[in-house]
């Protein structure tokens, strides 16, 4: 797949993807409109794909939104152009998959912005809910989209957001819930928590919390994505998580570097987070009582 190349002008402008006889390949693009805009695809020149029953072996599939779990509008295969798609949001999300078997000609797709309807009843496009999130340490809380959460309560729908997270190259992300109540526990399309790895599309996704509790989930690398949705009879659904970037030693590394602190399960944390009140390390020897000299009060009886 080539990047969108824009040609035409610049508002009703022209981006396209092409994809040529690529085999054993998945390649993932998204593609944004301006505000006020959705995008419209069509297909044009080629389309040729290896059919197959359910589209299964090579196919190009179509979502209305920004994540691997958006709406799918199509999935696509064989000989036969697919339909013209317009997009409901501003943005688009395309995937195309070949196995390593039989090749067809490839497609070529073309996306345009038009303007979004806007008469009565049209309500304007959200913005996207995305809270960043980076650092040695952090908290996760349902608390951060509170204006959010007025809003969809507001317009009657789903409460749908995304923390990003992101810690150094080389480190992992853990995961820890301090606290987890979803108002529907067990109506898992009314609410839950969903953990990602670096894609968000549905075989990257690591967990599904939509029960009573999230137990300590360890992501592989340094990117994750944390989806928080509830639709309105579960909009008091709450949370909070304990990010914490943890590194591995490293085969033969005895300890752990200088400025980490050694959790002593193989793994390292900032050495700033030793005795902050916040269990980083997965066994909480970080803030163990007699290293960290918490003074208790005794009471008489
Ligand atoms: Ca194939
Ligand atoms: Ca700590």
């Amino acid at each position: 797949m080539v990047a969108p190349k824009g040609k035409g002008t610049a508002r009703y402008r022209e981006s396209y993807v092409v994809v040529g006889k690529w085999h054993n390949s998945v390649v993932e693009t998204q593609t944004r409109a301006d505000k006020g805009m959705l995008l419209k695809l069509d297909f044009r020149d080629k389309f040729k794909l290896e059919d197959s029953p359910n589209c299964h072996f090579d196919f190009l599939e179509v979502r209305d939104g920004q994540h691997g779990y958006s709406n799918l509008l199509g999935n696509f295969c064989g000989p036969n152009f697919p339909p013209e798609i317009t997009s409901k949001t501003r943005y688009l999300w395309l995937r195309f998959h070949s196995d390593e078997n039989i090749e067809g000609d490839g497609f070529k797709a073309v996306w345009t912005m038009i303007p979004r309807p806007t008469h009565p009843g049209v309500p304007p496009e959200p913005e996207p809910c995305i809270v960043n999130v980076t650092g040695m340490q952090a908290i996760i809380h349902s608390n951060d989209v509170k204006d959010r959460k007025t809003l969809a309560e507001k317009e009657g729908v789903a409460l749908d957001c995304m923390w990003v997270i992101r810690v150094e190259d080389g480190w992992k992300i853990q995961l820890t819930f301090d606290s987890f109540k979803l108002q529907r526990p067990n109506e898992c399309d009314a609410n839950f928590v969903d953990i990602f790895k670096d894609r968000t599309d549905m075989s990257a996704r690591e967990k599904n919390f939509c029960g009573s509790i999230a137990d300590t989930v360890v992501l592989s690398n340094n990117i994750a994505h944390m989806r928080f949705y509830a639709e309105p009879k579960a909009a008091n659904s709450s949370f909070e998580a304990l990010m914490t970037a943890i590194r591995d030693k490293e085969g033969g590394e005895k300890s752990c570097r200088e400025n980490e602190y050694d959790c002593e399960d193989a793994t390292c944390i900032a050495a700033e987070l030793l005795c902050n009140g916040k269990g980083n390390c997965r066994f909480r020897w970080d803030e163990d009582d007699t290293m960290c000299n918490v003074s208790f009060s005794f009471v008489e009886i």
